[in-house]
């Protein structure tokens, strides 16, 4: 059986993997939004049921909110209701897809009064950071246009500079503001941060405060992720991920189901570039769970991390640095491959057990009884999308 040196236990004991309260909601297509029994009815039990997660695998210790999905009274309760059950809130989304006013834009709307609304919005999030105590909020925009002609594209990067720059300056020393890239979806012609590029652009002329926040499938087929990962953790800008996998577009599957040797790959990056177990560098999981029940979807999906993780801190690094300066193309490629191929699983379940958590947290959470439980106290579970 493969080990795990002290020094790869130690890396993955600091490993923490932020789950997203709407992963624990109804969710689905525009097709059928299936419902799943015992669905969480308000934003106190998405907390409980992320809470589960952390309890099997210790490695989900945080929530990510999305307002207005998680609009609650009092913030500070939900935060003690978190505290209480051993997991913090993380990161704040934002949300303006869902408002007839966004129809043509928001942040980087001509129409003053719209655009306006949208800063508020944000400004309004980082008040519940405030109560929360985030330090991240998460701007992910859908507005750009469907036809060539549409809207005068280059005033539009102009009004989001402006519109950013408002917000970001509303932030305190301690909180951040990572914007999120996406290349097509909602809009199809253009999108106003569809890349890297353009959000590496958008939050390096604000301050150290703004970094870009990377989701796995926001890419076109083909893209080197693990390249960008690299490109912008040696420019300092890595913010937060939103880890999920892709077979077509934006499908938000588990992580790692769909690609786990491009995972492989993206970790591989992180543990090179410094980003693993590095504070500035967030892991965050943006999935939804259609068909699948969700706790259990969430735990398998933690866990594809930690296993690619596990593999990727295997990689012989100076065998491989030797075989790359020796222009030794297969040498070096049978490095990489050779920890890609290992089986960690039963090293992690050992290591697991060491710790005091089950060798198996699938396992032991179904014959937990949560589930059937959760299943007969909720009636009227709601849609990811229209919580309370
Ligand atoms: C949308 O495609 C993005 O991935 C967002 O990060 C996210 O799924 C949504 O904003 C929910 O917060
Ligand atoms: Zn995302
Ligand atoms: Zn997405």
């Amino acid at each position: 059986m493969t080990t795990l040196s002290p020094d790869i236990q130690s890396a993955l004991e600091g490993q923490g993997i932020e789950l997203p309260s709407w992963a624990f909601g109804n969710s689905g297509t525009r097709f059928r939004v299936f419902t799943t029994p015992g669905t969480p009815r308000d934003p106190y039990e998405k907390i409980a049921d992320a809470a589960q997660v952390n309890a099997y695998t210790k490695l989900a210790p945080s929530v990510a909110l999305h307002i207005p999905w998680d609009k609650v009274d009092d913030y500070s309760d939900l935060r003690r209701h978190a505290e209480d059950l051993g997991v913090s809130l993380g990161t704040i989304n934002s949300n303006t897809f869902q408002d007839e006013d966004y129809k043509f834009g928001a942040l980087t709307h001509h129409d003053d009064r719209i655009r306006n609304k949208a800063i508020d919005h944000h400004l309004e999030c980082i008040d519940i950071m405030d109560a929360t105590g985030s330090r991240d909020l998460k701007i992910w925009l859908a507005e750009g246009s469907n036809y060539p002609g549409q809207a005068d594209i280059r005033a539009r990067q102009d009004r989001l500079q402006d519109s950013l720059q408002k917000i970001y300056d509303r932030l305190s020393d301690e909180q951040r503001l990572v914007l999120e890239y996406k290349f097509f979806e909602p809009a199809f012609y253009h999108t106003d941060v569809p890349d890297w590029g353009t959000s590496y652009a958008q939050v390096a002329s604000l301050g150290d405060k703004a970094m870009v926040c990377l989701d796995t499938g926001h890419h076109a087929p083909g893209t080197n992720i693990e390249f960008i990962v690299m490109q912008l953790l040696r420019l300092g800008k890595l913010g937060s991920f939103d880890f999920n996998s892709r077979f077509y577009a934006d499908d938000d599957l588990i992580v790692g189901a769909a690609d786990p040797f491009q995972l492989f790959r993206i970790i591989f990056e992180v543990v090179r570039g410094g980003g693993l177990n590095n504070p500035d560098v967030a892991f965050m999981l943006d999935q939804c769970h259609n068909v699948e029940d969700k706790i259990p979807g969430q735990i398998r999906s933690v866990l594809n991390v930690q296993e690619m993780t596990a593999r990727a801190l295997l990689v012989d690094r100076d065998a491989l640095a030797a075989a790359q300066q020796a222009n030794d193309v297969l040498a070096a490629n049978a490095v990489f491959m050779d920890a890609f191929y290992t089986d960690v699983r039963p090293a992690l379940a050992e290591w697991r057990e060491s710790r005091g958590l089950a060798a198996d947290p699938m396992a032991a959470y179904a014959a937990s009884g949560y589930q059937q439980q959760i299943a007969a106290d909720r009636v009227g579970g709601t849609q990811a999308g229209w919580g309370a």
